[in-house]
């Protein structure tokens, strides 16, 4: 089964993104898509779509636009919901020890890492990155 994260800019910024992919492999994820892009507005709003009515959205869509990320689609059994569980909460404030947002995020908006929250939204969100050509499967 496959989801998709994105390293977000605060983390590519901070020289942290290897240490997230090999925190995620170390968790038995295998990589099956990666690049490095940096998005514009226009996908910004499209990505965070269902945000748009939210009071974080303007700030949200400035901050993904602010530097490159790195969308990475992953494989593992139950990896939508096993990558929810190793990003920690979506405030590093309150993720659980051990998890990537606590240890690398910098606050709420800052955090280091997005997961696709279901399997409809990681196949959308793979689309949204990836061709059908740029996505290897590892294991059938
Ligand atoms: P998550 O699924 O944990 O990434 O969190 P959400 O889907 O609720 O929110 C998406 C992104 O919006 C978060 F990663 C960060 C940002 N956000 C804020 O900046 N402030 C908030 O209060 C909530 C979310």
């Amino acid at each position: 089964m496959l989801t998709l994260a994105i390293v977000k800019p605060d983390a590519l910024q901070a020289g942290r993104a290897g240490s997230i992919l090999a925190h995620l492999e170390a968790d038995g994820f295998a990589v099956c898509g990666v690049k490095m892009v940096r998005l514009t507005e226009v996908e910004a709003r499209a990505f965070y779509e269902v945000h748009r009515e939210r009071p974080f959205f303007d700030s949200l869509v400035s901050f993904m636009t602010s530097g490159p990320c790195i969308p990475v689609a992953l494989e593992r059994d139950d990896a939508v919901d096993r990558l929810r569980t190793v990003i920690g909460a979506t405030d590093p404030a309150e993720a659980a020890e051990g998890t990537v947002r606590k240890l690398f995020a910098e606050s709420k908006e800052r955090n280091a890492i997005h997961a696709s929250d279901s399997p409809e939204n990681a196949a959308r969100e793979i689309a949204f990155f990836f061709s059908e050509a740029e996505i290897r499967r590892n294991r059938g």
